[in-house]
């Protein structure tokens, strides 16, 4: 549910920002997301987690960062990992709210500026889902898709929500909220589902929106999902037993 007391004026907004030889897509990545926030005049920086990048990734971010002060770069040596680099960028974050969004332009700005809108209505969280009417989805592998469809059937099941597409990393959070589901402990792309499900089972509230999302038009893909759904269960089934755990502080909130 939405709190007016947390309605706050000129909010600042980090968006991090993880890549990994993202060469072809993360300019325009980056500067239709700048391009957005300035029109809407939102406060905002943008920290970008390169992770041991060996293609020109690493330059380009670093000519941006030069270019733009708004723009931050935080370079990271091996051992990779989708869930290090977030961690590392929301180590680097001083907004007010923290949005996660992907380096393939996989996301449209357009869905930032309506997540922080909600933000700003006084809302913790906010997640875009690919899956509610007035979505657009473009290019989503048959396979991928089938399999998000089973996780996040199981994901509502077990904690009795109504939001549809947890996996998907593309959220707004409140600075408290970030800071209430530390320390984290996924390192891989399971730090999609621990921040939404450790903030869901601490009371948070949070709105779902449709966003757009679009299928990479170049570089490759770095998720490997065999690799990770014995990763993705068992943070789901860790965060569902810190729910058991929490039941009784969260009904005292
Ligand atoms: N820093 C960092 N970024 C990563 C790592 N793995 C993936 N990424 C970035 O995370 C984002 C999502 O990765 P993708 O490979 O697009 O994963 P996906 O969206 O499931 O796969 P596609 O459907 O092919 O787009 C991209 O911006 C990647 O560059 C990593 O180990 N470290
Ligand atoms: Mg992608």
């Amino acid at each position: 549910m939405q709190n007016n007391e947390k309605i706050q004026e000129n909010m600042k907004l980090s968006i991090v920002i993880p890549v990994h030889n993202e060469e072809e897509g993360v300019l325009a990545t980056v500067g239709g997301i700048i391009k957005e926030l300035e029109a809407e005049k939102i406060n905002h920086e943008i920290i970008i987690v390169d992770d041991n990048s060996s293609d020109s990734t690493p330059k380009i971010t670093d000519d941006l960062s030069a270019r733009c002060p708004n723009v931050k770069v935080v370079h990271r040596g091996p051992p990779n990992g989708f869930g290090r680099a977030i961690q590392e960028g929301l180590r680097n974050t001083s907004g007010d709210a923290v949005g996660i969004v992907m380096g393939d332009s996989s996301d449209d700005p357009k869905d930032i500026v309506g997540c922080f809108r909600k933000i700003e209505e006084g809302y913790d969280c906010v997640f875009g889902s690919r899956f509610l009417k007035g979505s657009i989805v473009k290019d989503y592998p048959l396979v991928k898709l089938l399999i998000n469809r089973l996780a996040n059937n199981f994901i509502r099941m077990l904690f009795l929500i109504k939001a549809n597409d947890i996996t998907n990393a593309f959220k707004l959070y409140r600075r408290e909220v970030i800071r209430a589901v530390m320390p984290l402990q996924a390192l891989y792309f399971n730090i999609t589902v621990e921040i939404p499900l450790k903030a869901l089972v601490r009371g948070f509230s949070y709105a779902q929106i449709p966003i757009r999302w679009y299928g990479r038009k170049s570089g490759v893909s770095k998720l490997g999902i065999r690799q990770m759904g014995r990763k993705y269960l068992f943070t789901v089934l860790y965060v569902w037993l810190e729910k058991l755990l929490l039941k009784d502080e969260v009904k005292r909130r």
